[in-house]
């Protein structure tokens, strides 16, 4: 069987919960299948510019790391990745910041990651690659003679292609992109948006096969739901707050971060206190939100901005036995979700716009099925293209937002039974096992057809 080689940015360690993030998720559950490695940065910054990556294994899992160094640290990943990329693909242009040596120093990182992947890579590997961090390494591994099936996971949304086409380098990036085999994106939104795209920057074609032709290269382009292991949800006792308990727990958990829709959330929440004070001392909104990229400007403002939210709510609204919102800003061992998922009444994650949201996800797959909670999820993350069943709503609404918690706080169990239902359905189906699998034998797929190996018809 092939070894799958993974390679996304940032490799994790599984134990550090401080560090878990939709991508680390559901990479780790992937390779759980497979025999290969995991390839990135170790999360280290070193001035050293050529440190050997090293090996190591834990379990049956292994890892090779590279280290970067303060300008690598700087440009391409607070700078290019997180301070371009991320806010124009979440289609936030007035928050990227173009600012000059981001981009050469992104394709530095590429080629050096190039530079130490190529000589690891044997002939019948499959080459996995994730997220928009690593844009160009097809295009640099190909420049050192690797032949190997190359697909690309991109995990957060494509905007518009008007909003894409705002980058200086986008038709590089769509070059770069050309250079894959197989290209997966969250949702049918997104793949229209990406050939959209490849069409304006570097006049792709859409094939009458369903292919696409960009660059002198034909690619796929597909959509793949990320999913989670659902079985590592479904097995928690713990019981609900009865309904005639005092409080019950509307739970949020979100990587603070400014596309996570959490100030929308906080204003709407204090709405729904005004307009319906029978709610008063019966709800607590517990919302976990860990810090991300705090030297992105971005990140700080959102931070204040949250603490000052949720102060003038609890101020307002709070008694001396009853605080109405509990902000933490860290996140919970993982061990502990399913448990706080399971007790908590309604999930309400609204972002303005997410790739999938997998909080949704292990929201549903942690309910009791004879007495479930209730999902409350934006209309705008990729999630909910499959979640229908969930109450979904406008976050930049704010009566809609109101309502939707309204509803769900008061639905009959027999509507919640009848939606969790649905929703479990299809989280157990499209789940982590399943978008692993069908990525990866439909990247086996696209390699065979760039070589012409297994399909001559096709060259
Ligand atoms: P993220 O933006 O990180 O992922 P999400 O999909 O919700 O968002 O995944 C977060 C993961 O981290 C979940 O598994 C969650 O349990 C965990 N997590 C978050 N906050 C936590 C906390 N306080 N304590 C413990 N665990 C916490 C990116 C994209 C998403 C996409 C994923 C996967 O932005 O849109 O769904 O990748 O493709």
């Amino acid at each position: 069987m092939s070894r799958l080689v993974m390679v996304s940015n940032r490799v994790i360690d599984f134990g550090a919960a401080s560090q878990a993030g939709g991508v680390s998720v559901a990479i780790y559950d992937a390779l759980a299948r497979h025999s290969g490695f995991w390839f990135g940065w170790n999360g280290q910054v070193e001035d050293n510019e050529d440190s050997d990556p090293v090996m190591s294994r834990d379990g049956s899992h292994t890892t090779v790391t590279i280290p970067l160094t303060a300008a690598d640290y700087n440009d391409f990943y607070l700078g290019y990745s997180n301070s371009v990329l991320w806010p124009v693909f979440h289609n936030r242009l007035d928050l990227a910041q173009f600012e000059a040596g981001y981009y050469s120093r992104y394709v530095t990182v590429n080629k050096k990651f190039a530079a130490h992947l190529a000589p690891l890579i044997e002939p019948a590997d499959v080459i996995w690659i994730h997220d928009y961090h690593l844009f160009p390494l097809a295009l640099e591994l190909r420049k050192h003679g690797i032949e190997n099936p190359i697909g690309f996971f991109l995990h957060i949304p494509v905007g518009p292609a008007q909003a894409l086409i705002a980058i200086p380098e986008h038709r590089e990036i769509a070059r770069a992109l050309s250079a894959y085999d197989l290209i997966g994106l969250q949702t049918h939104r997104d793949v229209r948006n990406l050939i959209d795209f490849l069409q304006q920057s570097v006049y792709g074609s859409l094939l009458p096969s369903g292919r696409i032709r960009a660059c002198d290269s034909e690619l796929d382009i597909g959509c793949f739901p990320v999913g989670i292991d659902s079985n590592d949800f479904a097995t928690s006792t713990v019981e609900r707050d009865s309904e005639s308990s005092e409080t019950s727990r509307i739970i949020g958990i979100d990587r603070l971060d400014y596309t996570k829709g959490l100030p929308q959330k906080f204003r709407a929440f204090g709405q729904f206190l005004e307009e319906f004070p029978e709610h008063r001392r019966r709800i607590v909104l517990s919302q976990f939100a860990p810090p991300t990229r705090e030297s992105v400007e971005a990140y700080a403002d959102i931070r204040s901005e949250l603490e000052s939210l949720s102060g003038a709510i609890n101020g307002r609204f709070g008694e001396l036995d009853w605080v109405p919102i509990n902000y933490i800003h860290r996140p919970i061992p993982r061990r502990e979700l399913r448990d706080v998922y399971r007790s908590s009444r309604v999930c309400w994650v609204t972002p303005l716009m997410d790739g999938m949201n997998l909080v949704s996800k292990e929201y549903v797959a942690s309910q009791d099925p004879e007495d479930p909670g209730v999902l409350v999820l934006s209309k705008f993350a990729g999630a909910a293209e499959q979640l229908s069943d969930g109450v979904l709503v406008n976050p930049y609404d704010r009566n809609d937002m109101v309502q939707g918690l309204r509803r769900a706080l008061e639905m009959p169990i027999d509507e919640r039974v009848a939606r969790h239902d649905k929703l479990a359905s299809v989280v157990c189906q499209s789940d982590s096992n399943a978008w692993g699998s069908t990525f990866f034998n439909a990247l086996v797929k696209a390699g065979k057809r760039r070589t012409g190996r297994g399909q001559p018809s096709q060259r």
